[in-house]
C-alpha cells in the first residue's frame, strides 16, 4: 500500500459563510498534518511529492476532460484579479455574490459566464463554502495531482516504487491485481460537478482519478478504450459533482452512502437512477442514510452497495473516503467510532480484493480524530481478503 501526500496541499485556507459570519473554513490544514503525523508515529510510509509544472499541467489537462475550461480558469485567476482590484488581500477569500437563478423562466444564465468579477464567482459555485484566497490554486492544483498520480502508481511495481517516483508510466503488464494507492486529497473533490465550486471542492479528484485511469489504459490498448470502473463514495455528504459527472455515463458507477437530507440537500435521493441513456440507468446508486444511525445499519448499505459493484465488475475502483460519517463530526450525525472504520474498509477489500483501487480523501472535520480514524481503516483494509 502506497500512500502520497504533497505539502502544498496545506496552502489553501479559505474563509466561509457559517450563518450570518465569515470564518475560517471548517476544512483546514491541520486535518492533513493530523493525518501524516499519525502515520509517521506508525511507521507508515509516506511517499511525499511535490509537483513540477508540467505535473500541473499534465493535471489541467486531465481535470479538462470533466471540468469546463473557463471555469478551471476561473478558479486559478480569480483570487489574483480580485486583489489587483484592491476587492480582497492575500489571506481574503473571493466568495460569490449573487447565483445564475436556475429555475427562472426570465432570466437566462445561459452558457455564457457573466464578465462581472463578482457575478462570476456566483456563476462558479452553489454555495459560501468554497472562497478562494491567494495559495488557493496551488492545493486545488496538488490535490488533483496526487490523485492522478495514484492511479499512475497503480500501474508500477510497487517494490520499485521510490525510482518511480518522477518517471512515466510502467508498461500495462506491471499492473498487480488488487493494488492500493491512498491520496491524501486536500481540498476535497466530490461536491464539485465540473463547472461549480461547492462543499470546500473545486476539482473533482475521483473524478481526475477515473479520467486518468482510462488514459493510461487507453495507451496500454494503444486506442481509446472505456473499462468499467466503480466510485464508492463513503463521505458523509453525498457527492453531487461525481454523480453529475458520470451520470449518463454506463461504464462508471456511482455509489454514495450518505446523510439523508443533509448538505447538499438537493441531491443524493434513491430516485437518482443514471441516465437518461438505457444503459446508464442504475449505474448511479444513492443510498441515504437517517440522522443518527448507527454503524450496523450503515453496514447493511455498504453491503448492499457492494453487491452492485461486484455485479458491475470494475476494473478499477476508487473510494471516496470521509470521515465525517464519525460519531463526533461536525458536519456530519451518524453514530460511527473508529474501530467501525477498520470494519468498514475490511468488508470493501474482502468483496473486491482484486480490483486496484485508489481511496481518495473527501472530508472529516474532527481534527485529532482523523489521524486515529484513518489508521484504522488502513489496518482494516491490509486485514482484509
Ligand atoms: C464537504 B465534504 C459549515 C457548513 C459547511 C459545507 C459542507 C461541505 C462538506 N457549518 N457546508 O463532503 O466533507
Ligand atoms: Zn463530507
Amino acid at each position: 500500500m502506497i500512500i502520497l501526500h504533497d505539502p502544498d496541499t496545506l496552502r489553501h485556507e479559505a474563509a466561509e459563510f457559517v450563518g450570518a459570519k465569515l470564518t475560517p473554513a471548517v476544512e483546514s490544514p491541520d486535518r492533513i498534518r493530523n493525518i501524516t503525523e499519525a502515520l509517521i508515529a506508525s511507521n507508515y510510509k509516506l511517499l511525499s511529492l511535490s509537483s513540477t509544472e508540467e505535473d500541473k499541467a499534465q493535471t489541467l489537462e486531465i481535470a479538462h476532460l470533466t471540468h469546463d475550461k473557463q471555469y478551471l480558469h476561473h478558479v486559478s485567476s480569480a483570487h489574483s484579479l480580485w486583489l489587483s482590484a484592491g476587492i480582497v488581500g492575500p489571506q481574503e477569500s473571493v466568495l460569490p455574490e449573487c447565483f445564475p437563478f436556475p429555475h427562472s423562466v426570465t432570466s437566462q444564465p445561459g452558457p455564457r459566464p457573466p464578465k462581472d468579477v463578482f457575478a462570476r464567482a456566483g456563476y462558479y459555485a452553489f454555495d459560501l463554502s468554497s472562497g478562494i484566497m491567494q495559495e488557493s490554486w496551488t492545493s486545488i492544483i496538488a490535490s488533483a495531482h496526487l490523485a492522478a498520480r495514484a492511479v499512475e502508481m497503480i500501474h508500477v511495481p510497487h517494490d520499485q516504487v521510490a525510482d518511480a517516483i518522477g518517471t512515466s508510466i510502467a508498461p500495462p503488464g506491471s499492473q498487480a491485481k488488487g493494488k492500493t494507492v491512498i491520496a491524501l486529497c486536500r481540498p476535497p473533490g466530490h461536491h464539485c460537478d465540473g463547472r461549480r465550486a461547492g462543499g470546500y471542492c473545486y476539482i473533482n479528484n475521483a473524478a481526475v482519478a477515473v479520467s486518468a485511469f482510462r488514459a493510461v489504459q487507453s495507451q496500454a490498448s494503444g486506442q481509446p478504450v472505456s473499462p468499467k470502473i466503480a466510485v464508492l463514495d463513503l463521505d458523509f455528504h453525498h457527492g453531487n459533482g461525481t454523480q453529475e459527472i458520470f451520470y449518463n455515463d454506463p461504464d462508471v458507477l456511482y455509489v454514495s452512502i450518505h446523510g439523508e437530507d443533509e448538505f447538499p440537500y438537493y441531491t443524493g435521493s434513491v430516485d437518482e437512477r443514471g441516465g437518461p441513456d438505457a444503459d446508464a440507468v442504475g449505474k448511479n446508486v444513492n443510498l441515504p442514510l437517517r440522522t443518527g444511525s448507527s454503524f450496523s445499519e450503515y453496514m447493511k448499505l455498504l453491503t448492499e452497495g457492494l453487491k452492485h459493484i461486484v455485479k458491475h465488475d470494475p476494473m478499477f475502483l476508487v473510494i471516496s473516503m470521509g470521515f465525517d460519517t464519525f460519531r463526533l463530526d461536525p458536519l456530519g450525525n451518524f453514530a460511527i467510532d473508529t474501530e467501525d472504520y477498520a470494519v468498514m474498509a475490511r468488508t470493501v477489500r474482502d468483496q473486491l480484493a482484486d480490483v486496484p483501487a485508489v481511496v481518495l480523501l473527501e472530508g472529516g472535520y474532527v481534527v485529532e480524530h482523523l489521524g486515529p480514524n484513518f489508521l484504522a481503516f488502513l489496518g482494516g483494509w491490509d486485514s482484509g481478503a
